[in-house]
């Protein structure tokens, strides 16, 4: 195996507990696997050549363990992560397992499960700041409705807000330099979700209090089971400041929420996703939410993890060549990619002086404009060779 596609420490590759833990119970099956101890996962992600791990509070220290096992099982993870050097940057609330949090978890009707909603976040928020995550991620997979008439949706967008400002605010008089990742999902395991998309999450987190500190962790598959284009809503993201973490997967169409291996699915949106990541700016954690398949032992577990970090290093090393082609500079050229960076005013200019510019409207050759060709087959087919490493 040539040495670049080779993960190690410097590629940012981190993993949820809960994607090489998952035991494979789904809705109509039992578990497949045995349970996975965080010990074993340390040691066997860090001999992978990953950089971290990301966990729920349960997916350590299960719901409802009193403080002697609490602490035991904080110290064997805290110990594994010392003698691996795996780190824990990021950190997030299990708001979804226990059946109280059926109805919603900041967003609950009832407002005393959400008083322990908040109790719980705040309890792992110290723990986070404890291990150096700085990133706090909100899934909020209970936070919907199946039914119109259950839930009032302004009044829990002012919950939601209401709990994110709290927290926040915990963060900062504590001293904790954590900043939030709101992930968006459209569906699953509620019938619809509030801020299903990178879109609505965008535009909510601009009336949130501490708006600077509040960002997104958008997922791969979450985007596609809405029909959207990720590399797009990435790229606002971006645009925007408010990429703080990432989680990479694989997802095949609008169904369920798959959960596949990064590059497994939509194989082309995840090539242009890394050539953005890896050239627009993204400085986090490059995670992996994914399911081993609930068809392998843990031999495919392991491949599976192993697996994510070679597509993602093989996808570099082809968007870089894709780059890199002076072919692909001249088709970029020739399609006016670079043109669009040009601001449509010149500098200085006013609408006035457009409005006076007759060259722009009255004397423009809109027939020559109409007819023209973009370019988009060559580039694109550019693409698929550098992707199919044909060039
Ligand atoms: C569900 C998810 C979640 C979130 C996690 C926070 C269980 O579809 O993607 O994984 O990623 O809760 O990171
Ligand atoms: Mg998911
Ligand atoms: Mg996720």
């Amino acid at each position: 195996m040539s040495e670049h596609l080779t993960p190690t420490p410097a590629d940012h590759f981190t993993f949820g507990l809960w994607t090489v833990g998952w035991t494979a119970r789904d809705p109509f099956g039992e578990a497949t696997r045995a349970p996975l101890d965080a010990v074993e996962a340390v040691h066997k992600l860090a001999e992978l050549g990953a950089y971290g791990i990301t966990f729920h509070d349960d997916d350590l220290i299960p719901f409802g363990s009193d403080d002697a096992e609490r602490q035991r099982r904080i110290t064997a993870f805290r110990e594994a992560l010392d003698g691996t050097g795996l780190k824990v940057p990021m950190m997030t609330t299990n708001l979804f397992t226990h059946p109280m949090f059926k109805e919603g978890a900041l967003t609950a009707n009832d407002r005393g499960v959400r008083r322990f909603a908040m109790r719980k976040v705040m309890r792992n928020l110290d723990l986070a700041a404890e291990l150096g995550a700085h990133t706090y991620v909100f899934w909020g997979g209970r936070e919907g409705s199946e039914t119109e008439t259950t839930k009032d949706v302004a009044a829990a967008l002012d919950r939601m807000r209401e709990g994110l400002d709290t927290l926040q605010q915990y963060c900062l008089d504590n001293g904790y330099d954590i900043r939030f990742a709101l992930e968006p999902k459209p569906n699953e395991p509620r019938g619809d979700i509030l801020l299903p998309t990178v879109g609505h999450a965008l535009a909510f987190i601009n009336t949130l209090e501490h708006a600077d500190r509040v960002g997104l962790n958008p997922e791969v598959g979450h985007e596609q089971m809405a029909g959207l284009n990720f590399v797009h809503g990435i790229a606002q993201a971006l645009w925007q400041g408010k990429l703080f973490h990432i989680d990479l997967n694989g997802q095949r169409g609008i169904k369920y929420d798959q959960d596949l291996i990064f590059g497994h699915g939509d194989l082309i949106n995840a090539f242009f996703l890394v050539d953005l990541l890896e050239s627009g700016g993204y400085q986090g954690p490059r995670h992996f939410d994914y399911k081993p398949l609930r068809t392998e032992s843990y031999d495919g577990v392991w491949r599976s993890a192993a697996a994510n970090m070679r597509t993602y290093l093989l996808l570099k090393e082809r968007a870089a060549a894709f780059r890199a082609d002076p072919e692909v500079v001249e088709a970029l050229e020739a399609a006016q990619v670079p043109e669009l960076a040009q601001p449509t005013l010149a500098a200085g200019e006013s609408w006035r002086d457009l409005a006076a510019d007759r060259a722009a409207f009255e004397d423009y050759d809109t027939e020559t404009a109409g007819a023209r060709s973009v370019g988009a087959v060559r580039l694109e087919q550019l693409a698929i060779e550098h992707l199919l490493g044909a060039r």
